[in-house]
């Protein structure tokens, strides 16, 4: 019913509207349309109200809730079913659970905020409440396991699209996971497998963005958007979910349905690394090279001094100056 009044409210924002209105399109009594407006301006909406002139929608709260983010969202796949908590240990391990119990790929978990946020290989990933997007999509690809990588730039191309198109910044992906805004981490990106019998019954791909957060809460090589914006004005967390799931939908069709050549050629636009001097951190070792781009499935090229080329599918890598 909220959601009701919220659609009339919505669609006439510039004007008021009358209970009366409200009751006849919603079909109830106007005691019940106050009812629920006093409910929604405890949630935080900002409702203006004139003595028998009705109602104004001036404001939402600045919440990631399931209704805010599917408004209008209209996509194919992605997010077509929206979870959103309050605090949560990780979104990722919240979307495992429902992915193990037969959660369909439309399915997206949202929080406000992370008590243990993951990064890859048992890091963490610091989530301040109400500041941050931290959401985990369930992924179901017809794709073998050895072929999941890609999944992950997919969804690096996915946020630098939505981060430039968003907030006007250089985005730039940093090979595999993370994107930086003037050389700042300002997003990362955790996908996890869950394999059966050699084969990929699901994917959780996990993507944290730092949107308003204050630099004091993060680490030292990290930043927010708001922060590298030049003005700092705070940005709208909804509308940058909603931008980021609409390109997530876009690139995650091109690439079930096509193929990973897309993915390749828009991540070479955004990529940090590409043609640069890079060291490659493995478990034991450290490689120095020039990274050449990156193959089919997602790994990426680095030519050794003495010409050797290698591929790597899972590593940290950075610039070297
Ligand atoms: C990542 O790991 O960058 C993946 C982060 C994925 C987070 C999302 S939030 C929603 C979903 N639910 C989860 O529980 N996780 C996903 P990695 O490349 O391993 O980087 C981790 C490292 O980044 C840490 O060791 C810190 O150095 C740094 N770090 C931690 N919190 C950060 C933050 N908020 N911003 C930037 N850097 C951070």
């Amino acid at each position: 019913m909220d959601e009701k009044i919220l659609e009339i409210l919505r669609a006439r924002r510039e004007s008021f509207v009358t209970a009366e209105e409200i009751g006849a399109r919603a079909e109830m009594s106007k005691t019940t349309v106050f009812r629920h407006i006093h409910k929604l301006r405890e949630e935080g909406y900002d409702i203006q109200s004139q003595p028998h002139g009705g109602y104004r929608l001036v404001n939402i709260p600045d919440r990631l809730s399931a209704q805010e983010l599917g408004w209008r969202l209209h996509t194919k796949t992605i997010a077509k079913k929206i979870l959103a908590y309050d605090v949560v240990d990780s979104t990722n391990a919240v979307a495992f659970a429902l992915a193990q119990r037969g959660a369909s790929e439309h399915t997206a978990v949202f929080a406000e905020g992370q008590k243990k946020g993951r990064g890859r290989l048992g890091r963490q990933w610091v989530s301040p409440k109400s500041k941050g997007i931290y959401c985990s999509l369930i992924l179901r690809p017809k794709i073998s396991p050895d072929q999941a990588a890609i999944v992950t730039l997919m969804a690096a191309v996915s946020c630098a699209q939505a981060i430039r198109k968003m907030c006007g910044l250089n985005a730039l992906i940093r090979w595999p996971n993370d994107i930086l805004v003037n050389d700042k981490k300002v997003c990362g990106i955790l996908t996890q497998m869950y394999v059966r019998d050699n084969s990929l019954e699901f994917i959780i791909l996990g993507i944290g963005i730092n949107v308003n957060t204050g630099t004091s809460k993060l680490p030292r090589e990290a930043s927010s958007l708001r922060e590298e914006c030049r003005d700092k004005s705070p940005i709208c967390r909804i509308q940058l979910s909603q931008e980021l799931l609409r390109h997530l939908d876009k690139e995650y069709a091109y690439l079930v349905h096509k193929g990973p050549e897309h993915i390749i050629e828009c991540w070479s636009d955004f990529s940090a690394l590409s043609g640069k001097r890079v060291k490659v951190y493995l478990a034991n070792k450290s490689v120095e090279g020039q990274a050449l781009g990156i193959d089919k499935k997602g790994a990426l090229i680095v030519r050794q001094d003495n010409g050797f080329r290698q591929h790597f599918l899972a590593a940290d890598a950075i610039k070297v100056r």
